[in-house]
């Protein structure tokens, strides 16, 4: 796949996808978006494929929000569309990604850029890494899940005082509220997503899923996380991993997913 604003490597079953716009500090326009939907559809479908790692390029910026100029003249049709699109496209799809995917946070993680890591499964940030939701600064609220998924990941008191003060927070306290779940220095920060990544693909790729899927259940509207977990327990019965597992075990060996 060719990109004009993702890299994207994969080595051993672990994806890393970098959005490479340093010199806008890796905002989200419209094609980056779009070109980081179409890279995440192509690694789901590859099977060599256990974790996705997405992390910005440089050493000054994970995403610093939406792109501003993009859409600086939006009517609110088009301001509405942009937050439809936006949120169906990439941060639901991140959100509910079947395989797990690893936010590396490697410095300003702003708006946008902060609703991505959010969405990500799992947020590890470099000690430089500053976070905040700007958007009342510029007219604007969090239109891509942040108002949600903040209160969700640090609660509603934390989560009101981050967006009505539009302050940015330093990664020691990101890592304090839960936000992230591990700060580590900048030089150390790949080698510590990869070393988790490694971990996650040993396990079952089937088991991974149901597993996303019975969490994000719990805090989707008209869903019942109980349940969902039954039926997906359940489901791990009639898969090849659960045979692999249960006899791996018996056998006294690793399983081989
Ligand atoms: N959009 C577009 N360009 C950006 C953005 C951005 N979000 N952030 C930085 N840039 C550009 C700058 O314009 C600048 O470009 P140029 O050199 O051409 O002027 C370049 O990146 C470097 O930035 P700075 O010179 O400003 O670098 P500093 O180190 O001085 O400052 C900051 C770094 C503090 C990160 C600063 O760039 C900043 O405040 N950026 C904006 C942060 C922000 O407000 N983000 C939220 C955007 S709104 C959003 O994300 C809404 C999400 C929901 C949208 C739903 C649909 C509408």
């Amino acid at each position: 796949m060719e990109f004009n604003n993702l890299l994207l490597s994969i080595n051993d079953h672990i994806a890393e996808l970098t959005i490479n716009r340093p010199k806008q500090l890796n905002a989200l326009n419209k094609e980056t978006i779009s070109e980081i939907h179409e890279a995440l559809k192509g690694l789901r479908n590859d099977d060599s494929v256990r974790v996705v790692i997405i992390t910005g390029s440089g050493e000054k910026s994970f995403v610093a929000g939406a792109d501003i100029k993009e859409f600086a003249d939006f009517s609110i049709t088009e301001g509405t569309e942009l937050a439809a699109q936006g949120q169906s496209s990439l941060f639901d799809y991140v959100e509910n990604f079947s395989k797990p995917l690893i936010a590396a946070v490697n410095g300003f993680a702003l708006g946008g850029g902060l609703e991505l890591a959010m969405s990500a499964h799992i947020r590890i940030a470099s000690d430089n890494a500053k976070l905040g939701l700007p958007e009342v600064t510029l007219g604007l609220i969090p239109g891509y899940g942040g108002t949600q998924r903040l209160a969700q990941l640090v609660g509603k008191g934390r989560a009101l005082e981050m967006i009505l003060s539009a302050q940015m927070i330093s990664a020691e306290r990101a890592f304090e509220m839960g936000l992230v779940n591990h700060m580590v220095s900048q030089e150390d920060l790949m080698t510590t997503a990869r070393k988790m990544a490694a971990k996650i693909a040993f396990n079952s790729p089937s088991a991974l899923h149901s597993a996303i899927k019975c969490v994000n259940a719990g805090f989707k509207d008209g869903m019942n996380g109980y349940q969902v977990e039954i039926e997906e327990f359940g489901k791990c019965f009639g898969t090849e991993d659960f045979t692999e597992g249960t006899t791996a075990f018996m056998e006294k060996r690793k399983p081989q997913f």
